[in-house]
């Protein structure tokens, strides 16, 4: 591993975005080697020195084939455009929108996010404070006596609770530290786009609002059971999904969403430590298998969609860098899907409003399944 790490500090990405496959191609094994350690740390419990011993977190611990393995870089540019910010989202057409509000015929809600509060499960250090200082916070005032409260909130607002995450949420590190060689959607850099105040580019507040048609695979459905944590949803899962669904493959469409329900939510604000530990998902090819759909998003009733820990101990949240990253598709965490899945309603208009919080990597929000 310290060949390979030695190889890829002289041989890493030129800081423009025009590289060039065959550059990469040549020594992407050596640079896969180098990926950041600290979010298998945080996963895996293990300390900075533990991870160091083990070589860090390779994407690619030995040479997979690339249909089975995580996507190789370059990933950019994006089909979309080299400049482009949007994503997948930029699917979502009025002809989209038209076609998912056909499905709504009785006017049901299905509601699918959480109640955001302090106690409901966060990932690693994450916080939730909401505070209405004074009470009530003003007034009274003017002859009417008018009185107001104001609330206060501290928190990481678009990673917490149901969580929709953005494209500027998570990027790959090609040469350790090097802000210049870490890549995001399009290949935008750390560099280019990070910031304290904000991210420069790729903010969440360039995302298009969601108005499209939602398939829900109900694999808690499928299997008679919740799934265990670090049980891999495969393609045959989601194959036979459609079967128990009376679905066809053809019916998930360019733009539509796919939501998961696996029944761990049920562990929500009953056992948050179980329920942060891991948890079932899907892995790098069920995932590469919804992305040749030409999907938005992908949710799930988990806090990550995909399985944790990853079956190969050498990744960490592949999936999100195969969707968020190198596909510009969403990820929606922590999904309420169960009461869908008591009806049985597996196609419906999903609806999701993220934010525009100018510069956010993620946005809360209300996501809703109309019938
Ligand atoms: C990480 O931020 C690593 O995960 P998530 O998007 O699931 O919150």
């Amino acid at each position: 591993m310290r060949d390979l790490g030695e190889r890829a500090e002289q041989k890493a990405f030129s800081a423009d975005r025009d590289t060039t496959i065959s550059d990469v191609e040549t020594d992407r094994r050596a640079m896969m080697g180098l990926a950041a350690g600290g979010l298998a740390s945080v996963l895996l419990g293990m300390t900075a020195t533990t991870a160091q011993a083990t070589g860090g977190i390779g994407f690619v611990g030995s040479a997979q084939a690339q249909t089975s393995g995580p996507t190789p870089a370059p990933w950019w540019p994006s089909k979309f455009g080299k400049d482009d910010q949007v994503g997948a989202t930029n699917l979502i057409t009025p002809t989209k929108i038209l076609d998912a509000l056909k499905l709504v015929k009785t006017g049901k809600v299905y509601e699918m996010s959480h109640v955001y509060e302090s106690s409901m499960p966060k990932f690693g250090e994450r916080v939730f404070a909401l505070r209405i200082p004074g009470a009530p916070t003003g007034g009274p005032l003017g002859a009417n006596n008018v009185i107001w409260h104001d609330e206060f909130v501290a928190t990481e607002i678009g990673q917490v609770g149901t969580q929709f995450d953005g494209l500027g949420h998570i990027g790959m590190a090609f040469k350790g530290e090097d802000k210049t060689e870490m890549r995001f959607y399009n290949g935008f850099t750390s560099a280019e786009i990070s910031n304290a105040y904000g991210l420069k580019k790729l903010g969440v507040e360039n995302v298009k609002p969601i108005i499209t048609t939602g398939h829900l695979f109900d694999l808690a459905g499928l299997k008679g059971r919740s799934l265990n944590l670090g049980e891999e949803i495969t393609v045959a899962d989601l194959e036979a999904c459609l079967g128990r669904q009376k679905m066809s493959a053809d019916a998930i469409k360019s733009g539509d969403c796919v939501i998961l329900n696996t029944g761990w939510a049920s562990l929500w604000n009953k056992d948050n430590a179980q329920y942060v530990k891991g948890e079932p998902g899907i892995g790098v090819d069920a995932a590469k298998w919804l992305i040749s759909k030409d999907i938005v998003l992908v949710g799930a009733d988990t806090w990550a969609i995909e399985v944790v820990p990853n079956p190969d101990p050498n990744l960490a949240f592949p999936v999100h860098q195969e969707l968020l990253a190198k596909n510009g598709i969403h990820i929606h965490e922590c999904l309420v899907t169960a009461d869908l899945a008591a009806d049985g309603i597996y196609t419906f208009c999903y609806v999701m409003l993220p934010l525009k919080i100018k510069g956010a990597t993620g946005s809360p929000g209300r996501p809703i399944a109309l019938v």
